[in-house]
């Protein structure tokens, strides 16, 4: 049990690096392996690695987040943020293992949609219910070896327990040093998500994997960054973590979608987002994809944006892209 993630990512790392279990090949990529990993993290928002070498991309993680909340499955949304994602693509058009929006907001062939299921039975049927379980992976996933994007998320089960939503993420495989750290960042986003809605404090999350490992070719990486943790600056400082505001719906996750369409298109300038008449967690976010795009676009930033975004958020994209900013 830990208060961070960042704490929980650089143990998991170091543990797998140096005490791994096995040396293994699935799908032919040799990778240091423990089984059964298990880890619970106390305060669900304190979703960040805060270490510079690490250089989390926040805006890709608060836009994955949200294409799970779309019900979408499409790489289109999600490689604007990541063009690597293109590669788990088996038709250059959908992620059917990685886009688990389609699972949580549409399931099978009824096209269920388990999240207001589950919002349903924790707000009045049975609060404290077991069952309330949002499957991800589905049996019928081909999963042979040819297949190269099957669900490595199981199930997000939801639990109502001394009034907090907790979390408890289950996993057949992880990869520690990618899927893990924006894994963890949007199921807590997830679960922040659903304790808004049902308009309750959070409680823990706790990530369970079958497979957690490290793949070989990532070890000189997670070698360079545990070696540089003591050393240098860390992002994190006494900024309290960005807040949901509670009462959140899907009515304005559709609105947050929407802008972030009209930011991509370039549409709107960061003047109109700031005009928006919504809570300043969610105007943040959109003047992170705004300063995204205008990175990518080579635009100039207003001075004010500085000021105006969450610290911690500026941080990071200082952090990340500070070398292409104009
Ligand atoms: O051979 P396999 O399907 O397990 O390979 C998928 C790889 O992507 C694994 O290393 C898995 O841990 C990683 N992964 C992840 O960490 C994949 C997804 C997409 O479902 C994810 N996190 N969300």
């Amino acid at each position: 049990s830990y208060p961070s993630f960042n704490e929980i990512y650089l143990a998991a790392l170091k543990k797998i690096l140096f005490r791994f279990e096995y040396s293994s090949r699935p799908r032919d990529q040799l990778e240091r392996e423990i089984l059964g990993f298990s880890v619970r993290l106390q305060d669900p928002r304190s979703r960040y690695c805060f270490h510079v070498g690490r250089r989390q991309n926040i805006v890709f993680n608060y836009a994955e987040a949200l294409w799970y909340l779309s019900g979408q499955r499409d790489l289109k949304f999600i490689e604007y943020y990541a063009p690597s994602m293109a590669n788990y693509s088996p038709d250059g058009i959908n992620l059917p293992g990685t886009g688990y929006g389609a699972k949580l907001i549409g399931y099978g062939s009824k096209k269920l949609n388990q999240l207001d299921r589950a919002l349903k039975i924790l707000r009045h049927d049975d609060p404290e219910s077991k069952r309330v379980v949002l499957q991800i992976f589905d049996a019928d996933e081909d999963i042979l070896k040819s297949n190269i994007d099957v669900s490595c998320t199981l199930a997000l089960q939801l639990l109502v327990r001394a009034g907090k939503l907790h979390m408890i993420a289950f996993m057949r495989a992880n990869d520690a040093y990618v899927g893990f750290l924006n894994d963890a960042f949007s199921f807590t986003f997830l679960q922040e998500y659903v304790a808004s809605a049902l308009d309750m404090p959070l409680g823990s999350y706790i990530h369970i994997v079958g497979s957690m490992h490290i793949y070989e070719k990532d070890v000189p990486r997670v070698e360079n960054l545990l070696s540089q943790v003591n050393a240098t600056p860390s992002l994190a400082s006494a900024w309290t973590l960005p807040i949901m505001p509670p009462g959140c719906t899907p009515e304005l996750i559709k609105l947050m979608l929407e802008w972030e369409g009209y930011i991509r298109r370039g549409e709107v300038s960061s003047k109109d987002i700031v005009a928006l008449k919504q809570e300043k967690f969610w105007v943040d976010i959109l003047l992170l994809f705004w300063i995204y795009r205008a990175i990518r676009e080579k635009i100039e930033i207003p001075n004010e944006l500085s000021k105006r975004i969450h610290p911690l958020h500026w941080q990071f994209i200082l952090n990340r892209w500070s070398n292409q900013m104009k």
